[in-house]
């Protein structure tokens, strides 16, 4: 999608936003294509409406959901190391913002004065670039409403000095990819940072299954609730008539796979009307709405280097638990 011609100079402190969404025509296209297939499928980034976003905040507090405290303390723990490896005066390109909340650290280090986030949720993409932009009087935020899994072409701004673009992609979203999806994204990233342009990644480790079925499979059911409320979503969005206590959440670490597998499982034989069109469900039979992959570091290095990027950092916890790559566009 092309962005809108020559935006102006953003200015400090002021928050501009910008619009790539996708019509809800989309959405419908997704379920109703993704609903006729054999194994019926519905793309994980349907997850994010208000209420997902707010079920989403939840699990990253859960003490089984380790991704996010754990790539918080690394980046908290390594953060002059990292400073040093993007260097100054760079412009941070952050893909799937939401909260922002590691953002903060990042920016307070680095003194960035151009930060351009992107996420799919625009009330979760306003608040937090606001809250930023106070907190940080000498920074400029030019946020980017869109679905970055599609190609986008962002704009370029004059105005602020730079001297290399560094793209940010933290809570191991990548993972949500298939490895060859996870493949054209950073295509698509390299293409935006242009050669010498710097990449900070969080990405999952490879582990044990049973910390991995717990961390998406919560004793408090929260994750449960943020899968289910994808059929909620449908239901509000496009007229359709879910139960959603019909259906079970259920999600599991296939090692063979190297990832783990998010479904909701139809508990009875039941007939599902979206958009006035009929989908029938067996009883055990699944909607596969997310995987989530798991990589080893050279796994992950292995394909940073297939996309253009050379690998030249790498951070973890002391459990090996998560990893962020530092890379460089060649
Ligand atoms: C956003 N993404 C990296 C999360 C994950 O771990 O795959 C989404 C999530 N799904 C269930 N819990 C969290």
């Amino acid at each position: 999608m092309k962005p809108e011609p020559s935006p102006l100079p953003p200015s400090p402190g002021v928050v501009r936003f910008y619009s790539f969404l996708p019509s809800a025509d989309r959405l419908r296209e997704d379920v109703l294509e993704g609903l006729a297939l054999p194994q019926k499928n519905i793309p994980p980034k349907y997850f994010y409406d208000e209420p997902g976003c707010r079920l989403f905040e939840a699990i990253c507090e859960l003490p089984e959901y380790y991704l996010t405290r754990t790539e918080t303390a690394i980046l908290r723990g390594h953060i002059a190391d990292i400073a040093q490896f993007v260097g100054p005066d760079a412009e941070l390109i952050e893909y799937g913002s939401g909260v922002q909340a590691k953002t903060r650290i990042l920016i307070q280090a680095l003194q960035t004065r151009l930060y351009v986030p992107i996420d799919i949720a625009l009330g979760t993409l306003e608040a937090s670039s606001k809250e930023l932009a106070s907190r940080f009087p000498w920074l400029n935020v030019v946020g980017i409403c869109a679905d970055y899994t599609r190609p986008l072409a962002l704009p370029s701004f004059a105005g602020v000095p730079i001297r290399r673009k560094a793209a940010f992609f933290p809570g191991s979203t990548v993972g949500n990819f298939t490895p060859a999806e996870a493949l054209r994204f950073l295509r698509q990233v390299h293409r935006s940072v242009g050669a010498g342009g710097a990449l900070l990644i969080g990405v999952d480790l490879k582990k044990d299954k049973a910390t991995l079925d717990a961390a998406y499979a919560d004793a408090k059911g929260v994750t449960a609730r943020f899968n289910l409320n994808l059929l909620a979503r449908i239901n509000r969005e496009l007229s359709a008539d879910f139960q959603t206590s019909r259906f079970r959440h259920k999600a599991f670490y296939d090692p063979s796979q190297g990832r783990v597998e998010m479904h909701l499982e139809s508990l009875y034989s039941q007939i599902v009307h979206v958009d006035g069109q009929r989908f029938d469900f067996r009883p055990g039979e699944t909607i596969h709405t997310e995987i989530s992959c798991k990589y080893s570091i050279a796994e992950f290095q292995e394909l940073g280097k297939r996309a253009g990027f050379s690998p030249e950092k790498v951070w973890t916890d002391p459990e090996q638990l998560f990893s962020i790559h530092g890379m460089v566009a060649a």
